[in-house]
């Protein structure tokens, strides 16, 4: 088989590349090792920038996020009993919204049922080959069977577990990484949100995020020591513990019930340099990952899919290869300032197992320039909805 661009992994980013690309009339195949109600039922990013929201528009998937989605012009932070906003409309004259990953990935799978589109589930030993040469190829195993596809270019969709990153040689790949020494747990509830927005709250017992799908579905996060297990926490004690870390107006009137869904997320920040290896170029978890502080994975791989989508086009409809050049340039540029941003935001609102008195001065100190400081309101605000592409 053949196609232009061989995408290995069916998550946001491989499927939005795909919609892009077909709107164009460039053909792509994707291949994605899990079922498609697999990919489906995983809930995880919640807060979509105002980039993101453009780019969905004109991939034609705009309808049910506008009329379903929450726009919001701020947020709320919280320190012990104290909270304030920070205005994103008034600083940046730019908003979010609040629309699921897994709404944003089940729209883009809907849309793709309007084409025909290949999509190869269940995939076993994927295997991109020869991306250093003229004629890249993609193997895989379905069912038993060996199938190739013969390709122009090969995307790397494949999150942080796939195959793709290693295809790079390791003389020529960089990774950087930090590993936070905690985690996020996470629940669902058929409950309506605590607050109109959303509230990250840094406590001394610890982290908290009240966030939301819509009007009664909340999703709240806890941190929690990296050992912990869904197991232990009942949804009792989850709710106890939340309560003890927001304000006391928000634990007042927060509507509990039953969780419909509880995770535990490790948080790490994760580069991988170059983005692009020959022929083979790599898009969203596949290359980097943030902590989600801030709300910037999904982001991040929208931003990536923008470069590549645009670079391809830019081959395809004029014959000019610049923007393939500097792909990986342009999309690292964006993910190191994400990083940072994901990087402050978690080391400013996280409690570390080894805190000294100093580090916990520092931090209350910072959080009160930020409580009284228009230029650091601005600067949360401008990285919170997305720097431009
Ligand atoms: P994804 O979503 O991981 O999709 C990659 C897809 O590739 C498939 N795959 C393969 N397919 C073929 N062959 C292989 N060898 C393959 N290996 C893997 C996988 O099955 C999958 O379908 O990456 P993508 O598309 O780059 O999208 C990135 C976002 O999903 C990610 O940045 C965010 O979800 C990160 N993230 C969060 N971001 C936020 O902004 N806010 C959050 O609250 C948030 N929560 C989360 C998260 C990521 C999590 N992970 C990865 C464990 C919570 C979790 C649990
Ligand atoms: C979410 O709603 O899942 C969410 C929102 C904001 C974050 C992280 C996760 O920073």
């Amino acid at each position: 088989m053949r196609t232009q661009i061989c995408i290995i992994g069916g998550g946001p980013s491989g499927l939005l590349l795909s919609q892009l690309l077909h709107l164009k009339g460039i053909d792509t195949v994707v291949l994605e090792r899990r079922t498609r109600e697999y990919v489906l039922g995983r809930i995880r990013a919640g807060v979509l920038e105002f980039g993101t929201v453009e780019l969905l528009r004109e991939a034609g998937l705009g309808a049910r996020m506008t009329r379903e989605g929450f726009v919001h012009d701020g947020t709320y932070i919280a320190l012990q009993n104290r909270g304030f906003r920070i205005d994103f409309k008034k600083h940046t004259g730019k908003q979010v919204m609040v629309y699921g990953q897994t709404e944003v990935t089940a729209d883009l799978y809907d849309a793709r049922d309007g084409w025909d589109a290949p999509v190869f589930y269940d995939v076993q030993a994927v295997n991109p080959q020869a991306v250093d040469g003229d004629a890249p190829f993609v193997t895989f195993l379905q069912g038993g069977k060996v199938h190739r596809i013969d390709c122009d270019y090969v995307a790397g969709c494949d999150g942080f577990h796939g195959v793709s990153r290693k295809a790079i040689p390791d003389d020529v790949r960089r990774e950087y990484e930090r590993v936070y020494p905690f985690g996020w747990l996470g629940i669902l509830s058929e409950t309506p949100p605590v607050s109109d927005e959303l509230i990250y709250a840094n406590h001394p017992r610890g982290f908290a995020l009240c966030s939301m799908r819509n009007e009664n579905l909340s999703r709240y996060y806890l941190q929690c020591p990296l050992d912990d297990r869904v197991e232990d926490w009942s949804d009792d004690a989850f709710w106890d513990e939340l309560k003890r870390r927001i304000p006391e107006d928000a634990a007042d009137t927060i509507v509990t019930g039953p969780s419909i869904e509880k995770s535990i997320a490790p948080l790490r920040s994760f580069v991988s340099e170059p983005m692009r290896w020959g022929r083979l170029f790599l898009v969203g978890d596949a290359a980097h990952i943030v902590p989600p502080t801030g709300a910037k994975g999904l982001n991040l791989a929208a931003s990536d899919v923008y470069y590549l989508y645009h670079a391809l086009l830019r081959h395809y409809r004029d014959g000019d290869d610049q923007g393939l050049e500097e792909y990986s340039a342009r999309a690292l540029a964006r993910v190191w300032q994400a990083t940072r941003f994901s990087w402050w935001f978690t080391t400013t609102m996280h409690r570390f197992p080894d805190q000294s008195e100093f580090d916990q001065r520092m931090q209350e100190t910072e959080l009160d320039f930020l409580e009284s400081s228009t230029a650091a309101q601005a600067a949360l605000a401008e990285n919170y909805v997305g720097l431009p592409y």
